[in-house]
């Protein structure tokens, strides 16, 4: 039975990985599995290039404007926290929000191309913290193999490879479900629905909400 109670509150999920690794496609069937079982949620993805500050970031992902690293970071930055009271609204409502990536995308890129960790991580800090991250990993040579793969500006093996390896920094010490993102949608999607109820679960039954970076 279902605790509706003023603490019942919704999960923050994230998913993260290299480009094309299937995060839109699990996070969009993910959402509909909790639909499913009656839970209230939402699908959201970073960036959101529905804003102002989106719009400016989607011109620079499709290479129609440059911009320097930092001024960059900070705008994708500036994107989620634009949308920081909105999810604390969702969330204390009790709607579970499933998340196309998030601060962890933001720092991995910027990190990639040599910005500095801890200058990378600032500006995230007193974001909501999510209740579970789940990591799609795959290869940059298998991701690239995959569909509409090189169309926007970070779509490049070698550049993945150094999102790997800041990934794997943001990993260290860490609670992230890491799944194995070349197995076959089916599978992958069961694996992550098992993990998630699990969550949400929790969130509902009062676990505290907190703050990047704890
Ligand atoms: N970025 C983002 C930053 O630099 N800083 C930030 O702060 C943030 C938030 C845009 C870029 O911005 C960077 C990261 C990105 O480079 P985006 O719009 O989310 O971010 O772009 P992508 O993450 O690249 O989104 P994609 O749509 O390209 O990839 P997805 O969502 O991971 O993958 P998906 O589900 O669309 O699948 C891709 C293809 O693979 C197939 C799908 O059918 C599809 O064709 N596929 C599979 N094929 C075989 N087996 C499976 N298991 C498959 N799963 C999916
Ligand atoms: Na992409």
């Amino acid at each position: 039975s279902r605790d509706s109670s003023s603490n019942s509150r919704g999960a923050l999920v994230v998913l993260e990985g290299l480009d094309r690794c299937g995060k839109t496609t699990q996070a969009s069937r993910l959402a509909q599995y909790l639909e499913g079982l009656g839970h209230s949620v939402e699908l959201w993805r970073f960036p959101d290039r529905t804003t102002s500050v989106g719009q400016m970031i989607s011109s620079y992902l499709s290479n129609e404007s440059q911009l320097d690293d930092h001024t960059i970071h900070l705008l994708f930055s500036a994107n989620r926290w634009e949308k920081r009271s909105l999810m604390e609204t969702k969330l204390k409502g009790g709607t579970t929000i499933i998340l196309d990536r998030y601060s962890y995308s933001g720092v991995a890129f910027s990190c990639a191309k040599g910005l500095n960790f801890e200058w990378c991580k600032a500006p995230e800090v007193g974001l909501l913290a999510p209740d579970l991250v789940l990591y799609l990993n795959i290869s940059p040579k298998m991701a690239a193999e995959r569909k509409g793969y090189g169309s926007e500006r970070y779509e490049q093996i070698e550049f993945q490879n150094q999102v790997v390896e800041a990934y794997r920094d943001l990993m260290i010490g860490s609670n992230w479900q890491i799944v194995d993102a070349c197995q076959p949608m089916e599978v992958i999607e069961k694996e992550l629905q098992e993990i998630v109820l699990d969550c949400v679960k929790k969130c509902q039954n009062g676990a505290p909400l907190s703050d990047l970076w704890s």
